[in-house]
């Protein structure tokens, strides 16, 4: 049977704003404050979906979310009217208001994990929403994220959901931004590369010492058993703890996997050489070729890692078995990382394409190609059982920018969040939206 990786990619929300909300992330952080322009983040993020759909490739969209969220604000003790809760957050609490407004569930990296029908015992595609535990305005997006992604995959003769994991830092899930799946066909069972920043409760691991380890060995150990994985089919590494403190806050700004292949920076793991080594093994006896492609630091330091993307971009298989890679503009205004990718794919590797997108709105605050996508891979059958409604076709490409262009601003500032309007705006933005994709009922305001 044929299958294939879905790439689901989040729709920017009508609030996406720079809200400096996330210690760690270097770009979150240094332009906090800045206007955004929510129409042209989610016209860049549409024209990325649409540019791979044309290329052949299965493409998804997954909803935005609900913001302000109004009833995170209510348990926070702002009471009154919707509108006099968004006033009284303004006037005695703005950085609550801006958490509750952040469009952070675009990056879609981050919603869940997901493990394919053939690595789990009962033969359904696993999905674990992210508690994202870590920062505030993103722990509030799980409740949501799981109505979403149920009312995509609601077949449970083939999809299982599993809520997020207990909301305490020792379980810290950022969910598909530390997760890869190495397979020989997406079909095939695979090798799940859980990618752990810190462990909870064993001491031995060391830490990060300046910024936030997100994701802990025994969320990613959860997961794997939520899913039902097989031991065999399972490899655990620990993150640099030094990158962490570079601003590598998730293992997708420092490695991307896809197919048999892992491209990395030199940096990016601690142990390298005995996971390399566990990663050949476990997928050589499902069947795959492990192949590794190291990115050293004389050739790209951690820095302009972080700066330009590199690997938070997307690996991509195409039917002749060679690879392309989406990269963020911001890599080709990078001159080292520029003359690295001509090498890369001048060499004769696998990787002979690069492909760059615009997706600057983004990317000020630290959301590149590869956050802004969700990977499921189901076969032909899994595909048909997936709601239609959310599946990228040209015509809900053009429905949905015409969308985008009827209910987003051109310009949002930390002021404009206290508008009782922009409330409004997204409530009714949404509701068409639920429409457009199909999805039923999935927001606060539609079900209380
Ligand atoms: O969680 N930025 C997100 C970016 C997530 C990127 N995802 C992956 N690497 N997979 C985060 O730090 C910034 C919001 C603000 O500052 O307004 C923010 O949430």
């Amino acid at each position: 049977m044929k299958s294939y990786e879905v790439n689901f990619d989040g729709l920017v929300g009508p609030t996406h704003n720079y809200g400096g909300l996330s210690y760690g992330n270097v770009a979150s952080q240094s332009n906090s404050q800045q206007s955004s322009n929510p129409r042209e983040a989610a016209l860049q993020g549409l024209a990325k979906m649409k540019a791979l759909m044309d290329m052949g490739f299965q493409q998804g969209v997954l909803a935005p979310q609900e913001r302000p969220d109004v009833a995170a604000l209510r348990r926070l003790g702002f009471g009154g009217t919707d509108a006099q809760v968004i006033e009284r957050a303004a006037k005695e609490a703005m950085p609550l208001l801006v958490a509750s407004c952040s469009a952070s569930s675009m990056w879609v990296a981050n919603a869940a994990t997901v493990s394919p029908s053939a690595d789990t015992a009962d033969g359904r595609v696993h999905f674990t929403a992210a508690n994202l535990n870590c920062k505030y305005h993103r722990s509030i997006e799980h409740p949501t994220t799981s109505r979403v992604l149920g009312a995509m995959f609601a077949d449970q003769q083939h999809f299982a959901h599993h809520a997020a994991l207990p909301a305490v830092a020792q379980f810290g899930d950022e969910g598909a931004a530390n997760h890869t799946r190495f397979c020989r066909e997406y079909g095939e069972a695979g090798v799940e590369f859980f990618v752990f920043g810190r462990s909870a409760f064993d001491n031995r691991y060391p830490a990060p010492q300046k910024y936030p380890a997100r994701q802990t060995l025994e969320a990613s150990q959860a997961v794997a058993r939520l899913h039902g994985l097989r031991e065999d089919g399972v490899v655990y590494a620990q993150q640099n703890p030094n990158v962490i403190d570079q601003g590598v806050f998730h293992n997708d700004v420092i490695a991307v996997g896809n197919g048999e292949v892992l491209f990395y920076h030199e940096d990016a793991f601690l142990e390298t050489e005995q996971m390399l080594a566990e990663l050949q093994g476990k997928l050589a006896r499902a069947g795959g070729n492990f192949q590794s492609i190291c990115v050293p630091r004389s050739a790209v330091s951690v820095d302009d890692a972080v700066r330009s993307y590199l690997f938070n971009s997307q690996l991509l298989s195409r039917p002749d078995g060679s690879m392309l890679l989406i990269v963020p503009q911001e890599c080709q205004a990078n001159e080292r990382v520029w003359a690295y990718l001509q090498s890369l794919t001048s060499s004769g590797g696998l990787i002979r394409e690069v492909k760059v997108f615009d997706l600057k709105q983004s990317m000020q605050n630290g959301g590149g190609p590869a956050c802004l996508r969700l990977r499921v891979a189901l076969n032909e059958t899994e595909l048909a059982a997936v709601n239609p409604g959310v599946i990228m076709t040209a015509p809900l490409y053009g429905s949905l920018t015409a969308w985008v262009e009827k209910h987003y601003r051109d310009r949002l500032s930390e002021t404009d969040l206290a508008d009782p309007q922009l409330l409004l705006e997204c409530r009714t933005a949404l509701d068409e939206l639920t429409q457009i994709l199909k999805l039923g009922a999935v927001y606060p305001f539609q079900i209380n």
